[in-house]
């Protein structure tokens, strides 16, 4: 039957007008976008008219381009009101948006501090979305209606929050065994040995079923588009996918994928692989990591591979892998309240340190990964080395509780605490401290104090998906001041080229990059600063979930062809061919 007797002249119609501005849009973002640095990511092309945004810029003293890539929730909301209309989004994630918890007070409301939440609340928001996740709070279950739901924000309602409730056994099994202890340290590579027990698979398994149960319990249509975030759902888009066959399922992978010889030590990674493979499109913050998982694939499961258009046909389904760098929502003016100069000044007074220190800052969980004892190896080699500054810095380290009920967590924290005390004892003197470790969790406003008054902020992760630390730094900065001393194998390097790219597993090496980094002109700090900023305020975290949707409103668009029967290769890539020239040079 031809496909004009199914579909009315009017719709076949729409359907090529809407292609051609998409590619339209698509090509003037590609033009944007060369005569800019080649940011090392993959570009979403707008989809939305750029006037209002270019007005706006250009009214703000900015250039055309810079406001062109301005990504705002605005722009997400018009994304989905204008390419994914009447669309229902369910978000899964571990960890909840929003937090009840017994307080002094009675029952408190807590809201993570999470670039995860940032950046998918609007879309959650504007679609009226579901977002499920975990019931962990210990006043969660004492704030739901009898089917697990709450409306929130809790002051300006919008969306459901779906809470799905765990046994002690699984969290121990599901989140703390076979996610944490297994998956973890296997793509992370950090040289803590994974470990896989049958009994925390089997928790896996059956919280993973759990949750898909709860996405199918929710999906008020047959073509929702879920959205499975991280490693805690290895099995949950191929659950959904056979419950709801014609579902967008997006997963996003938040930390590392190993290549296949270390993947392969995973007992159970056929079945890891088959589950993510029920998404339709599966994100990795850099490429490496798409490539890696790819060649997982490749090795282990019968598929066809199409590496040009990164796609990948299995079980006669197609699986785009692409790069979609997470970021962080660019800080507003206002949050700025204090200059640098009086963060610093309020930040030395606070740990009681004299005024003319220099101040290098570290801030991340206390996670193995992070490479917080490699950076203290770090500074003993520079003390080392460069004596003459001894008692002229000191180095604060925020190490946020984490995971602390595991082994491996509990080792890092006493080596933490003993190797400190042994650099400060060898190079402390007169009440000065060369380390000042606060192992413990801090308000974002005193972070962001942190960062300001920081003449240097250290990422020494011998393995990390994106670090976030890093952007936040780099964005707190509107002094153009400090400097940034970031690991090469932290994703963020991949876009963060101008700061002092170190490796984590050479001491020496990292010890000389300090050395720069304190006697650093104020001229080449902000040049570089510069840089970076603008990096960071072009990439941000709503260009992260904006490239998601448009990558799901081409697939929808592509289904609709299909359907039409003028599709092409059914694995053939979502984006326009001019996107992959600018990825090849990214
Ligand atoms: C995973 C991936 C990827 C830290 N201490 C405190 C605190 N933080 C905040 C930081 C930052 C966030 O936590 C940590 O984000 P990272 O990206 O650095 O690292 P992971 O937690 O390992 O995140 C990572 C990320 O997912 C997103 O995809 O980038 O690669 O491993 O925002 O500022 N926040 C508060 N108090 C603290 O003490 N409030």
């Amino acid at each position: 039957m031809p496909p004009d007797s199914l579909f009315p002249a009017a719709l076949h119609w729409t359907i090529l007008a809407s292609s051609l501005i998409i590619s339209l849009a698509a090509l003037a973002c590609v033009v944007v976008l060369l005569r800019r640095r080649a940011p090392a990511q993959p570009l979403a092309a707008p989809l939305l008219d750029p006037a209002p945004a270019l007005r706006e810029g250009e009214k703000n003293g900015r250039s055309p381009d810079e406001a062109f890539m301005q990504w705002s929730p605005e722009m997400l909301r018009q994304i989905l009101a204008n390419e994914l209309p009447d669309t229902e989004l369910i978000v899964v994630s571990n960890r909840e948006p929003y937090v009840h918890e017994h307080g002094e007070d009675g029952i408190e409301l807590k809201v993570p501090a999470s670039g995860l939440v940032s950046a998918l609340e609007p879309i959650t928001r504007t679609c009226a979305g579901t977002w499920i996740a975990h019931g962990g709070g210990s006043a969660d279950r004492e704030t739901v209606d009898r089917n697990g739901h709450i409306m929130v924000p809790p002051d300006a309602p919008a969306y459901t929050l779906r809470r799905v409730w765990l046994s002690e056994e699984e969290y121990k099994g599901y989140y703390l065994g076979f996610a944490n202890e297994g998956l973890w340290p296997l793509c992370h590579i950090a040289f803590t040995r994974p470990i896989f027990r049958a009994a925390d698979w089997e928790c896996y398994q059956a919280v993973n079923r759990k949750f898909a149960e709860a996405v199918v319990e929710e999906a008020k249509t047959k073509r929702p588009i879920v959205l499975v975030q991280d490693y805690h759902f290895a099995l949950l888009p191929r659950l959904i996918r056979e419950r709801l066959p014609e579902a967008i399922i997006i997963t996003f992978w938040h930390i590392p994928w190993p290549n296949s010889e270390v993947f392969s030590v995973c007992p159970w990674r056929e079945q890891i692989l088959d589950g993510m493979l029920g998404s339709s499109i599966l994100g990795f913050h850099i490429q490496l990591h798409c490539n890696n998982f790819v060649e997982s694939v490749d090795r282990f499961l019968e598929s066809r591979v199409d590496r040009e258009g990164a796609a990948i046909s299995y079980g006669g389904q197609t699986t785009l892998v692409h790069s979609y760098p997470i970021s962080i929502e660019w800080p507003e003016a206002e949050e700025r309240v204090q200059t640098a100069a009086e963060a610093r000044r309020k930040v030395l007074e606070r740990y009681g340190l004299p005024p003319g220190v220099k101040l290098a800052v570290g801030v991340e969980r206390l996670d193995y990964t992070k490479g917080i004892l490699d950076r203290f190896h770090a500074l003993d080699e520079f003390f080392h080395q460069h004596s003459d500054w001894i008692g002229r810095l000191v180095f604060l380290q925020i190490a946020a509780p984490s995971r602390g009920t595991l082994p491996a967590y509990q080792a890092l924290h006493q080596e933490c605490l003993d190797l400190v005390a042994e650099i400060n004892e060898r190079y402390g003197r007169d009440g000065y401290q060369p380390i000042v470790l606060l192992p413990e969790h801090h308000d974002h406003t005193d972070l962001s104090e942190l960062f300001r008054a920081a003449d240097l902020c250290v990422v020494s992760s011998l393995h990390d998906g994106m670090n976030l630390v890093a952007k936040e730094f780099v964005a707190a900065r509107d002094d153009e001041a400090g400097v940034l001393v970031l690991s090469a194998f932290a994703g963020a390097s991949r876009e963060l080229l101008e700061a002092l790219i170190v490796n984590p597993f050479d001491p020496s090496g990292m010890g000389e990059a300090f050395f720069q980094a304190l006697t650093m002109p104020p001229d080449e700090q902000a040049m570089r600063m510069r840089r970076l900023r603008e990096v960071v305020r072009s990439n941000n975290v709503y260009r992260w979930a904006g490239s998601m949707l448009m990558d799901a409103a081409r697939l929808r668009q592509r289904e609709q062809f299909r359907d039409l029967g003028t599709s092409s290769a059914p694995w053939a890539a979502t984006r326009p061919p001019e996107d992959n020239v600018v990825r090849l040079r990214a």
